[in-house]
């Protein structure tokens, strides 16, 4: 067998940017001459766009692979980049955050008021003890103090880890342990699906068993009863007391910013480490350039949670240090009413709407005639994360949301990578429904074989990045071993093959005819059926390109003839009948859809009809467990589910639709 990964599917859907756009767009296209021209001079360019309180001398240091260095001898607070300059210079009445909480209570805080906020939680911060060098631990509903105790520990120094509000005890502890962090900030709770939802008697169970932590600083949100011991502080009896004077001090580019998180698929979880100067750069930049944010009249909604990279990336630092009004929403998308997402666009004039293509397919499910009842005619630019977005997803996203006029810029990146790589610019790009499309300015992706070499146009194999860049991680924490051995050990000199670090993403990737990129999920998911690697994206965009078919995942589970099998589990759409031999029928007729679509060979051995998938908390389909039920065993670790009901659900609604061939 030759090919890496098969590249099955084609699209000939194309859209350029509508012409207005385009001509006032704050990047053009010659910026990808000027990054290919002389690529550390224009990231000196973008890093340009901060405020410095001391300029860098060199700007990557690259001597001691994969190890970098970026903006080498320059200091600056992340802090005063995102608040205190809009302030000074004049901007103090811009809103930067117009906070929604899901019972329709609301908050608008100005520059002006954050810079307050900010100040009077680093002097708290102080207060407890909390500065450069320590680490605190942020579990959080999303509500502004998240971005304020975010901002507050940049502003001082000390290093942030956000836990998913949503995370058990023990995943809580174990990454407060393995931080070692001083200090928690939580909340009672927060608001979700209605009602209030606990946080502290979390908090309370994992401190109990993390000695490192001294103190816990409290928000009031929801009033509940909680618990207290000596350790816990009000945030309204010590933050909203507190000076609203603090100035803010300069750190070193390569100063810690924060560690997150990622579960990956085994083992246990890596804390990504953040640095602050090439970091702070490559969101800013991204940020400006990816969603053409004009900071006087756009409003930028990202639907992220903050216990996601795209909610520290793309919510608090890229956004805030480009003076950028966004939207915060508290709550889940069907709160009280499956419109509340249209709802918040239409009542603040949301401009750039970021969301995920999960979220994009449950409002798929939900129906057209949703969406259909809002004006939506703020909207200019759509963005899409997190996962492949099927072509179908895509063009639902652009004609009911974006009613065929607004651009979609589909960005791939990763908790590891801080911020975007490959994205449509969408001035500057014309998409095609499905596709990531290229790198952007200064970033080099390529996709390969597994001997390294560069696959032809119409190939597919692995995505790896060639050069290093600003927001790039800088080890897993405490771990630099197996910072090499995951990212850097596959390919390249890492792999001792020739002299270049070659970065491995983890994904499966193709080069369409043109050359565009197409993402094609984990290459741990990829299925190998009688010789042939079949990404799960193509298969699982075939089965949602079919009209009565909302959402799939697809799983390969041992057979004893191909050696792998196909198996699908899909959610058909709200309107659609399943009940006997009509569900008999349909997964009939998907299997067949699927054959003609992508070829015989990907035709699926059996397809189950569920109510629901599992997911992780930023959407991503668990598809781990999935195999668990398609290989009848018992279920793995489970603690990364959003929901986790929802295995049951599976089992228990189960319809399947057996191979007659
Ligand atoms: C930002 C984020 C990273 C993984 C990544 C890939 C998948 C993210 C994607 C995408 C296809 C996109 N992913 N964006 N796949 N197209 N636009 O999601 O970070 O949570 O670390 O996940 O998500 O598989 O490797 P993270």
């Amino acid at each position: 067998m030759s090919e890496t990964l098969a590249n099955l599917s084609s699209e000939s859907r194309q859209f350029p940017p509508p012409e207005a756009l385009a001509a006032a767009a704050n990047v053009k296209a010659d910026a990808y001459e000027e990054a290919a021209g002389d690529r550390l001079a224009f990231w000196a360019t973008q890093a340009d766009r901060l405020t410095w309180a001391k300029k860098w001398d060199q700007v990557l240091d690259w001597s001691n692979p994969p190890f970098a260095k970026w903006f080498v001898g320059g200091e600056l607070n992340i802090a005063y980049n995102c608040v205190d300059r809009h302030v000074e210079a004049g901007r103090g009445d811009r809103v930067a955050i117009h906070w929604e909480g899901e019972p329709g209570d609301t908050r608008t805080i100005t520059y002006a008021e954050l810079l307050k906020l900010v100040s009077q939680a680093a002097n708290t911060l102080t207060d407890l003890g909390v500065g450069a060098g320590d680490r605190v631990a942020i579990y959080m509903p999303m509500i502004p103090e998240a971005a304020v105790a975010m901002l507050a520990c940049a502003r001082v120094g000390a290093t942030h880890s956000v836990v998913f509000g949503g995370f058990s005890v023990s995943a809580l502890s174990t990454r407060i342990q393995d931080a070692d962090a001083k200090l928690v900030i939580t909340a009672d709770g927060g608001y979700r699906r209605g009602k209030p939802s606990a946080l502290k008697p979390t908090v309370d169970e994992a401190v109990a068993e993390c000695p490192s932590i001294e103190n816990v600083l409290v928000v009031r949100r929801t009033g509940q009863d909680v618990a207290w011991t000596d350790k816990d502080k009000w945030w309204h009896e010590t933050v909203e007391q507190a000076s609203p004077e603090h100035k803010a001090q300069a750190f070193d580019a390569e100063h810690p910013l924060f560690i997150l998180y990622t579960s990956g698929t085994t083992g246990k979880p890596k804390g990504i480490l953040h640095t602050t100067g090439g970091y702070l750069t490559q969101v800013s930049y991204t940020h400006n350039a990816v969603f053409d944010l004009k900071p006087d009249t756009d409003v930028y909604w990202c639907t992220a949670d903050i216990g996601w990279v795209t909610g520290h990336s793309y919510i608090v630092y890229g956004p805030l240090s480009n003076g950028a009004t966004q939207v915060m929403y508290e709550g889940t998308p069907d709160t009280p009413g499956r419109d509340r997402f249209w709802q918040i666009v239409d009542k603040y004039k949301v401009s750039i709407l970021y969301t995920a293509p999960t979220l994009i397919r449950t409002m798929m499910k939900w129906g057209d005639d949703i969406p259909a009842g809002f004006d939506l005619s703020s909207l200019r630019v759509l963005g899409s994360v997190g996962e492949p977005i099927n072509p179908e997803a895509w063009m639902w996203y652009r004609e009911n949301i974006g009613r065929n006029r607004t651009p979609i810029v589909d960005t791939w990146w990763q908790t590891e990578t801080g911020g975007v790589m490959i994205s449509p610019l969408p001035g500057v790009t014309a998409t095609k429904p499905g596709s990531a499309m290229t790198p952007l300015p200064g970033i080099t992706a390529d996709v390969v074989d597994d001997q390294a070499q560069s696959v032809p146009n119409g190939g597919g194999g692995f995505l790896v990045l060639r050069d290093p860049w600003p927001s790039m991680l800088r080890t897993i924490w405490g771990d630099d071993k197996r910072f090499l051995d995951t990212y850097w050990s596959r390919f390249g000199a890492g792999a001792g093959t020739g002299d270049e670090w070659i970065y491995f993403a983890g994904d499966g990737a193709k080069k369409d005819d043109d050359g565009a990129l197409w993402l094609l999920g984990r290459v741990d998911d990829v299925m190998l059926v009688s010789g042939h690697n079949i990404s799960t994206t193509e298969v699982e965009s075939a089965l949602v390109s079919h009209p009565s078919v909302a959402e799939a995942a697809v799983v390969g589970a041992t057979d004893p003839t191909t050696g792998q099998a196909i198996v699908a589990f899909v959610i058909p759409r709200g309107n659609v009948d399943t009940e006997g031999d009509v569900g008999d029928q349909l997964t009939v007729d998907l299997r067949n859809h699927v054959a003609k679509t992508l070829g015989p060979i990907a035709k699926p051995r059996q397809i189950m009809l569920v109510p629901e998938l599992p997911k992780t908390r930023s959407g991503k389909i668990m598809r781990r467990l999935l195999k668990d039920v398609a290989e009848r065993r018992s279920l793995g670790d489970v603690t990364t589910l959003q929901d986790s009901a929802v295995m049951d659900l599976i089992s228990a609604g189960m319809k399947t639709g057996k191979s007659e061939d």
